[in-house]
């Protein structure tokens, strides 16, 4: 694919969106903003919500792909998740496909499968087939968006990568997290190779560094292009002595999802 030079990013006032400002230009990618709260460094992005359809429909007119990563990212009542999650992101695709976007890049989560137990030491990774097991409303609204990405890919021809993203911070903080985290450059090199690999189609690609504690497999997202650079291990002394190993009789220890497999959900939004 012809390299995407104009790029929709929305979500760009979060987390993710803030690293990704400033990792992405470099690239080559002139950045269109998107969220429902203002930037305080960029008076250009679009102020909007999802479900704002008229606002997301200029937002992506003319750009040549959309990163998509606005949404509530963290369990919530399923009304707040309908609405943020599971109708914006079909107003997104509904926007592209009206405007005529070829390459959707989707901020799917390890939550889609949460509640697979995580591998124990030398087992097999996790496949990217592994069945879907959501482990919160939250997984839930991941999964509906890669198969709202499968259906726009099969009946309108739009592209999607969805990368099932471990945990992109900075630096890993968890014990966990050393198995599935995502550094910021990592992720970059990431969004990079789903932007501009020949061909997709509908791909689903977990998304992490080359974690040498890694549970699942890469090769898709190798497959892309993909050539991670980091790896949590130098963090991984200092996060055993401090929390310990993971507890197999801890219940947010057994699954991939962590704390969002225990019940009642932990964050109230
Ligand atoms: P975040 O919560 O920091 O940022 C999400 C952004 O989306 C916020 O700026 C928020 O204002 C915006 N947003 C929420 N609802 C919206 C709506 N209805 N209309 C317009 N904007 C809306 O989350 P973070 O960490 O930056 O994650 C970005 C994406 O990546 C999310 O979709 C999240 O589910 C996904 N993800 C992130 C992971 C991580 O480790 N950071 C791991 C797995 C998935
Ligand atoms: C996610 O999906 C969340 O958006 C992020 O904030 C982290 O909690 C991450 O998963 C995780 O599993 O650590």
């Amino acid at each position: 694919m012809t390299a995407p030079r104009t790029v929709l990013l929305t979500g760009a006032a979060g987390g993710l969106g803030t690293l990704m400002r400033a990792l992405l230009p470099p690239y080559g990618y002139r950045l269109r903003l998107f969220d429902q709260r203002p930037i305080d460094d960029a008076p250009d992005a679009i102020t909007a919500d999802l479900a704002d359809t008229d606002a997301l429909r200029d937002a992506v007119r003319g750009v040549d792909a959309v990163i998509h990563l606005a949404g509530i990212s963290l369990e919530a009542p399923f009304e707040k998740i309908l609405r943020a999650n599971i109708e914006g992101t079909h107003h997104l695709y509904e926007a592209a496909r009206e405007e005529g976007v070829r390459r959707v890049v989707l901020a799917s989560s390890n939550h889609a499968v949460g509640f697979t137990p995580r591998p124990a030491d030398g087992s097999a990774a996790i496949p990217v087939g592994t069945p879907r097991r959501p482990d919160t409303f939250y997984g839930l609204s991941k999964g509906f968006g890669e198969d709202l990405a499968s259906l726009y890919w099969d009946l309108h021809g739009i592209e999607t990568v969805s990368l099932r993203i471990g945990s992109c911070f900075p630096e890993p903080t968890t014990v966990r997290m050393l198995s599935i985290w995502l550094s910021p450059a990592d992720c970059a090199r990431l969004l990079h190779a789903s932007l501009t690999a020949e061909h997709v189609g509908h791909t689903v690609a977990y998304a992490s560094s080359a974690n040498t504690r890694l549970w699942w497999d890469l090769s898709s997202a190798r497959a892309l292009g993909y050539a991670p650079q980091d790896d949590s291990e130098p963090y991984a002394a200092a996060l055993l002595a401090a929390q310990g190993a993971l507890d197999p009789d801890n219940p947010e220890h057994t699954h991939i999802g962590g704390a969002f497999c225990t019940d009642p959900p932990l964050w109230p939004y």
